[in-house]
C-alpha cells in the first residue's frame, strides 16, 4: 500500500449478474433463460456446465449480503433476472421473483449497502428468444414493460438503475460468432441486435425517467483499441473500423445524437439498416446520468490485405484487419494485463463525449486459484497475488485517469464470487470470493482482505 487517495464519496463495491450466481433455475416461477437453453445444448459450454445451481445465491443472498458488509462493500451491482419477473417475457408478472429482489434490496439497506440495479445481463426469456429475441423489435418494448415493473416494486429503495450489461457480447456475442446464447452466427441479425437492444435501453430509461428513477445509465464494454504500428497508416484505418463496431455503435448513437455515417455504411454492406426508424436515434440519446464502463484488456489491431479478422464478433473485418495476438503476463482467460488501457480508455470517452459521469461496473480477472489447506481465511484459503497485481495496477490506472480530469465516480470488482463464466462454465474464477461448488463454502481470498483495506483506506 501506498498514499494514493481516491476522492471523498468514492464509490468502492463489487458486481454480480443473476444466471452467474442465482442458480434456483426453476424456483418459485422463474422461467427458462436462453442461457438455460444454450447451456444445455452439447458443445456450448464447458462440461455441459450450466446455471441451475450456480453459487446458489438465491437461497444464500443473506449470509452473502453479512460477507459484503464484512468486507467494506458500500455498493453492490447485481442483475435482476427478467425470467423471475415475466417468465415468458410477456404478460403477467411473477410476484414471487420481485419477492427475491425486494429482500435482497432490503438485506442490503440494512448493511448501509448501495443497491445497483442492472435491468438485464443476458438471461433473456427463452420464449422471446423463440420470437427472435433482440433480433425481433418487439423485444425491446417488452424490455421497457419489464423495466417499468420491477421499478414499480423496487424503485423506492434502488436509486441506481442500469439498463443493459454490455449489449456489445448481447448482440455480436450472441448473433454473430455465436459463442454466446442464443448461438446464431448471422452479422445482419448481430447488428440489427445492436440496434434493438440500443431501442430497448431507451424506451426502458424513458420508462424508468417518467417513474422517477433517480439515477439511470447503462454499462457498455468498450475496447481500448490501439494500432499494432503506431506510425502505420493501415494500422489507423483498422483500429477507425474496430472502432466503429465495437464503440462508436454503441457510444455515438446514446451520447452523440444518432449513429456514425461510416459504421451505417459498414452495417449497409450486410443488412439495410431500415430497422432504424425515425424517431429511434432521438429516443437512445435522450440524456442518461451515468455510463457504466467494464474493463479488462485492450485490443492490438493491424490493418493487413488478407488479414483473418475478429469473426462474427467484427463482421467486415476478414481480409483487412489482424486482431494481434494478447502478449502475456495474460489471465486466467488468456487475457492481455494492461492497465494503462483502462486509463486510455477513461480518458478517451471523457473527451469524446463530456459531460456523463462514468462508474467502472466491472474490472478483475480469472486466475487459476488453488485453495491452499490455511491460506488466508482459514481451510480452503486462495493466496492470489496474481488477482492482487492486476487490481492494484487497474485501480492505480483508474486513480490516474481521475488526476487527469475524468469525472470516475467509483469502481466495483468482477466479482464478488467465483462463479458461472458463460461459455467457459465454472473452470474461469473471477471471484474474491472462492466458492467450493460441492458445499457452497465462501472462503474470502487475499484478495479480498487486501481490497477490504482498499476501501476502509479510500486508497491504495
Ligand atoms: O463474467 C463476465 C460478465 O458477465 C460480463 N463482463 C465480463 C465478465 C468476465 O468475462
Amino acid at each position: 500500500m501506498s498514499n494514493l487517495r481516491f476522492p471523498e464519496n468514492f464509490l468502492w463495491g463489487a458486481a454480480t449478474a443473476a444466471y452467474q450466481i442465482e442458480g434456483a433455475a426453476r424456483d418459485d416461477g422463474r422461467g427458462p433463460s436462453i442461457w438455460d437453453t444454450f447451456s444445455r445444448t452439447p458443445g456450448k459450454v464447458h462440461q455441459g456446465h450450466t446455471g441451475d445451481v450456480a453459487c446458489d445465491h438465491y437461497h444464500r443472498y443473506a449470509d452473502d449480503v453479512a460477507l459484503m458488509a464484512e468486507l467494506g462493500l458500500r455498493a453492490y451491482r447485481f442483475s435482476v433476472a427478467w425470467p423471475r419477473i415475466q417468465p415468458d417475457g410477456t404478460g403477467a408478472v411473477n410476484p414471487r421473483g420481485l419477492d427475491f429482489y425486494d429482500r435482497l434490496v432490503d438485506a442490503l439497506l440494512d448493511r448501509g449497502i448501495d443497491p445497483i440495479v442492472t435491468l438485464y445481463h443476458w438471461d433473456l426469456p427463452q420464449a422471446l428468444g423463440d420470437r427472435g429475441g433482440w433480433t425481433n423489435r418487439e423485444t425491446a418494448e417488452h424490455f421497457a414493460t419489464y423495466a417499468t415493473a420491477v421499478h414499480a416494486r423496487l424503485g423506492d429503495r434502488v436509486g441506481t438503475w442500469t439498463t443493459l450489461n454490455e449489449p456489445w457480447c448481447s448482440a455480436y456475442l450472441g448473433y454473430g460468432n455465436g459463442v454466446h446464447a442464443p448461438g446464431e452466427q448471422d452479422p445482419a441479425a448481430a447488428f440489427t441486435a445492436v440496434h434493438h437492444l440500443l431501442l430497448g435501453h431507451g424506451l426502458a430509461a424513458r420508462a424508468l425517467r417518467a417513474a422517477g428513477a433517480e439515477t439511470i445509465g447503462i454499462t457498455l464494454n468498450p475496447a481500448d483499441v490501439r494500432p499494432a504500428d503506431p506510425a502505420s497508416a493501415a494500422d489507423a484505418a483498422a483500429v477507425r473500423l474496430v472502432d466503429g463496431l465495437h464503440n462508436r455503435i454503441f457510444l455515438d448513437p446514446l451520447l452523440a445524437g444518432g449513429y456514425p455515417e461510416d459504421v451505417l455504411e459498414h452495417v449497409g454492406g450486410f443488412v439495410e439498416p431500415a430497422f432504424v426508424r425515425d424517431g429511434d436515434e432521438k429516443l437512445i440519446a435522450a440524456p442518461i446520468d451515468l455510463l457504466g464502463i467494464n474493463y479488462y484488456q485492450p485490443t492490438y489491431v493491424a490493418g493487413r490485405p488478407g488479414g483473418a479478422g475478429g469473426g462474427g464478433a467484427y463482421p467486415g473485418t476478414e481480409g483487412a484487419v489482424e486482431f494481434l495476438p494478447p502478449v502475456g503476463p495474460l489471465t486466467d482467460m488468456g487475457w492481455m494485463i494492461e492497465p494503462a488501457g483502462l486509463t486510455r480508455l477513461l480518458e478517451r470517452i471523457a473527451t469524446d463525449y463530456p459531460g456523463v459521469p462514468l462508474l467502472i461496473t466491472e474490472n478483475g480477472a480469472a486466475f487459476p486459484d488453488k485453495p491452499g489447506v490455511d491460506g488466508p481465511g482459514g481451510a480452503g484459503g486462495v493466496m492470489d497475488t496474481d488477482r492482487i497485481a492486476y487490481l492494484d495496477g487497474h485501480l492505480r490506472a483508474a486513480h490516474e485517469a481521475i488526476a487527469r480530469g475524468v469525472d470516475l465516480r467509483g469502481y466495483l470488482v468482477w466479482s464478488l464470487l467465483d462463479n458461472f463464466e458463460w461459455a467457459e462454465g465454472y473452470r474461469k474464477r473471477f471471484g474474491i470470493v472462492h466458492v467450493d461448488y460441492l458445499t457452497q463454502r465462501r472462503t474470502p481470498k487475499a484478495s479480498a482482505r487486501w481490497y477490504q483495506e482498499v476501501i476502509s483506506r479510500n486508497g491504495l
